[in-house]
């Protein structure tokens, strides 16, 4: 088998059948999957093994789930059963055999290898058992998907695509090898003209016309010394779900940047022409208002790449499920933003926006993780609107009208936190 899987690893399109083969050799075998797609009442853990049945599902086909905050809340670290989790290939069909939390298959990660090249006179192939001789070094990182509160921008215009809340994130402990050292170590000599990076996932289109998905960093970007070529998250093997066996991982840039299933890395002149890179996972650089900018319109040069993370806060507690009682309260929640600077404050309202607190922050883990804050408050009896609002060190802040940054992909939203919440 294993001269069979390094046949397939070496001609990538031949997806299908590589899946087909994992699909059996890892026990679900693909008609049970498309019986389970059969059933009307679809649940994430018929989807991707090990999930939790409480996530919400965005995109059967697809694997795409978001962590509902009741869920997100428990958990310092985001479990694996819990994390929102996204692909952009379908799952059905081809039975994906990272649709599981488990780690993948020991067959493919002992062939799994990394191919590293571009404007290098010495092109390297890695293996996990190279990474995993090298020292490894801890990220806590926020992972949030780009499009995470989505659906908050439907109040001006509805986007297209997952209605994410706010449950398109998680708090994840990463481990692994230091990108940049990892790269010097390999003594390729890159050619001073080699300004970008470019990382490619093992995923593939089904067709031909689909384009890879690959995503591409500036090599003088500061996030990139913090990155790392993850092996392991909470503490073990990294879930094929989400990137086994091995990850890169930028702390503070958002979701799409931090490719799964690591198989390529490129040193280029340019950025890649995916147009996962080119067209898709963009801001236009000006405001732009629905209906005068749309979805394709998006060029290297009137927009930028989703990169690190706009500064967020969101709320925890209460939520309106917890029907809370009136009187004194506390109001907890996290906040995060790229780890380019420290968060100063988050002020909290519980009464539309007419008073604020200064709520309290506990010391992080990291730059990137979950800041817990919380403050205590009067509240009365009611429907109340509470709000938070995060600001770092460098004035940057939640907008109050978090619609000025509608745009037609609907990314990066991170408008004041707004939740109405009954009071007794
Ligand atoms: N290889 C690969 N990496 C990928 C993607 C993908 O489709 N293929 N999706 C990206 C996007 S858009 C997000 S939000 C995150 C989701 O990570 P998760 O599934 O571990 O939560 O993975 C990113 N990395
Ligand atoms: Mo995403």
């Amino acid at each position: 088998m294993s001269n069979d899987l390094s046949r397939f690893l070496m001609s990538r399109r031949r997806f299908g059948a590589l899946a087909g083969a994992f699909g059996l050799a890892v026990g679900f075998a693909p008609t049970l999957i498309s019986r389970a797609f059969a059933q009307a009442k679809e649940t994430a853990d018929k989807i991707i093994h090990g999930k939790s049945p409480e996530l919400i599902i965005h995109n059967a086909k697809l694997g795409v789930t978001e962590t509902p905050l009741e869920l997100l809340r428990k958990h310092k670290h985001t479990p694996k059963e819990i994390l929102f989790s996204r692909y952009h290939y379908p799952h059905e069909g081809n039975a994906a055999w990272y649709a599981t939390t488990a780690a993948p298959p020991a067959e493919l990660v002992k062939n799994w290898s990394i191919r590293v090249d571009g404007l290098v006179k010495r092109p390297r192939t890695v293996t996990i058992a190279d990474l995993q001789a090298m020292p490894q070094e801890q990220r806590v990182a926020v992972l949030q998907c780009a499009g995470n509160g989505r659906s908050f921008y439907a109040a001006k215009q509805k986007v297209a695509g997952g209605q994410w809340q706010n449950g398109g994130m998680g708090n994840v402990v990463w481990e692994g090898v230091p990108l940049k050292p990892f790269l010097k170590g390999l003594e390729m000599e890159p050619s001073p003209a080699a300004r970008w990076l470019t990382a490619e996932g093992w995923d593939q289109p089904a067709t031909r016309v689909g384009t890879d998905f690959a995503k591409s960093y500036r090599l003088d970007d500061e996030a990139l010394d913090h990155a790392i070529l993850a092996l392991k998250m909470n503490g073990e093997p990294i879930p094929a779900i989400h990137g086994g066996p091995v990850r890169l991982i930028i702390p503070g840039f958002y979701g799409n940047m931090n490719v799964k299933l690591l198989t390529v890395l490129m040193l280029a002149a340019e950025q890649s022409p995916s147009t996962y890179q080119s067209m898709a996972y963009r801001m236009p650089l000006v405001p732009v208002e629905p209906g005068t900018f749309g979805a394709n319109d998006y060029t290297l040069e009137n927009s930028r790449p989703t990169y690190g993370q706009a500064i967020k806060s969101v709320i925890f507690s209460p939520l309106p499920s917890d029907s809370p009682k009136s009187g004194m309260v506390e109001i907890t929640g996290v906040a995060f933003n790229d780890g380019m600077a420290p968060i100063t404050s988050v002020e909290v309202s519980a009464d539309g926006g007419k008073s604020w607190h200064m709520a309290k922050i506990e010391t992080p883990e990291s730059p990137w993780a979950w800041h817990h804050w919380s403050v205590k408050t009067r509240i009365g009896a009611g429907e109340q609107t509470l709000m938070s609002r995060a600001t770092d060190a460098l004035g940057r802040t939640q907008p109050i009208n978090g619609l000025a940054r509608w745009n037609p992909r609907g990314y990066e939203w991170n408008g004041v936190e707004r939740s109405a919440v009954k009071f007794a």
